[in-house]
């Protein structure tokens, strides 16, 4: 996307959330991501994109930057019901229309690489095996499976496979075939999903990770993995179109670390070795912010750190309304700000955000599975005259 396209929506000098925006490769016309959703709609069998997928994601091709829902790289890598991989040729082929969709629309799309780790369950792996983890524990909670009826149904959460030391090549061998696989696909760049308690945030966390090799122990071990997928996507696209998500101090999926300050310091100071197109850092202060409660201050200690350490352009996700993503710019704790469920429930929310409209709420009860209901027929305003 140029700043030619920037014609349907005129700025306001003074609102940076409207002003253009460097993010490696790309100038942006303005500053409003839409955040990584998981949707569980992919066409079945085989977890592929489907004309429907092409259809919400250019409704939403508004947005500055599209980072697609997190997709796995393997079977291996999926760890709930029905989300698209990028491993087969049908699914390749089904991205292929997602970004053609898009592009026609004007957008930009990345598409996020994922591996879910120990967050999985025999019934979604090949063969029924084990899910695979740095170390052999059980995260507390429920997986999301389909049962034999067809429908989504929890449960619990088995004791995971730790990986041997000769599998990991095989695990950064599964991102570079979704790296290329994307390229191939017609995406505009990658995000490798390192947050939310999946398999790189199970390496880096000490708190699931108790190894003692050269993938465990030390910050720099334990971020190892990471940094070597990050090699190797950048071999494939070049620095510039490869973007890094984390969730420093995020608990989902049952994560945690002995010192989150040393680990995520360390890790977005260590990512200035690339000139990355982007690190995405979910908002530790989200639930705060979004409920307009006093953050905690160790949340506003990591995110000034995490902007200290790491100089290239900072995404920030969760708890944002207009306001508050303005403030934030305005107060230079980011270059971007993301939004999920806003962008999920109003296709067009740059243009809602610029005229200050009002904005459709987000029905929980259709996040996950189903079909167009709760996902295409979120109106525009257009649509709403
Ligand atoms: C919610 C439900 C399922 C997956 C993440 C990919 O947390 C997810 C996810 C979120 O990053």
């Amino acid at each position: 996307m140029t700043l030619s396209n920037t014609s349907s929506l005129p700025t306001t000098p003074e609102e940076r959330l409207f002003q253009p925006v460097r993010l490696g490769r790309y100038t942006l016309p303005y500053r409003i991501v839409m955040a990584p959703l998981t949707r569980s709609r992919a066409h079945q069998p085989g977890n592929t994109p489907s004309h429907l997928n092409a259809l919400y994601y250019a409704q939403r091709a508004s947005a500055a930057l599209i980072v697609s829902e997190a997709t796995q790289v393997s079977m291996q890598g999926q760890g709930y019901a029905w989300t698209p991989g990028i491993h087969s040729r049908e699914q390749i082929d089904g991205w292929r229309n997602v970004t053609n969709t898009v592009h026609e629309a004007g957008g930009l799309i990345f598409m996020q690489l994922w591996h879910v780790g120990r967050i999985s369950h025999p019934a979604l792996q090949p063969d029924n095996m084990l899910p695979v983890a740095p170390s052999a524990i059980k995260p507390s909670g429920e997986a999301f499976i389909e049962n034999k009826n067809g429908k989504g149904e929890m449960v619990p959460f088995v004791t995971p496979r730790a990986l041997q030391i000769e599998e990991i090549p095989y695990i950064v061998r599964q991102y570079v075939r979704g790296a290329k696989n994307a390229l191939i696909s017609g995406f505009d760049g990658v995000e490798i999903h390192s947050a939310n308690g999946y398999l790189l945030d199970q390496f880096i966390n000490s708190h699931t990770n108790r190894r003692n090799d050269e993938y465990g122990g030390s910050v720099e071990n334990r971020a190892r993995l990471l940094l070597e997928i990050v090699d190797a996507a950048i071999e494939i696209w070049g620095a510039d179109r490869v973007g890094v998500r984390l969730s420093p101090l995020g608990t989902f999926n049952d994560i945690s670390d002995d010192n989150p300050e040393a680990t995520f310091g360390y890790i977005a100071e260590k990512l200035n070795d690339y000139p990355l197109a982007y690190l995405h850092v979910i908002n530790p202060a989200a639930a705060a912010l979004e409920s307009g409660a006093t953050p905690d201050p160790a949340a506003l200690r990591m995110l000034k750190l995490i902007r200290e350490k790491f100089h290239g352009t900072l995404i920030l996700a969760g708890g944002f309304d207009r306001e508050t993503a303005e403030a934030w710019l305005q107060q230079d704790k980011a270059d971007l700000i993301a939004f999920g469920r806003k962008f999920l429930a109003n296709p067009d929310l740059p243009e809602r955000f610029r005229t200050r409209a009002h904005l459709n709420a987000a029905d929980q009860t259709t996040f996950y599975g189903g079909s167009a209901e709760g996902y295409t027929d979120y109106t525009s305003l257009a649509q709403e005259l």
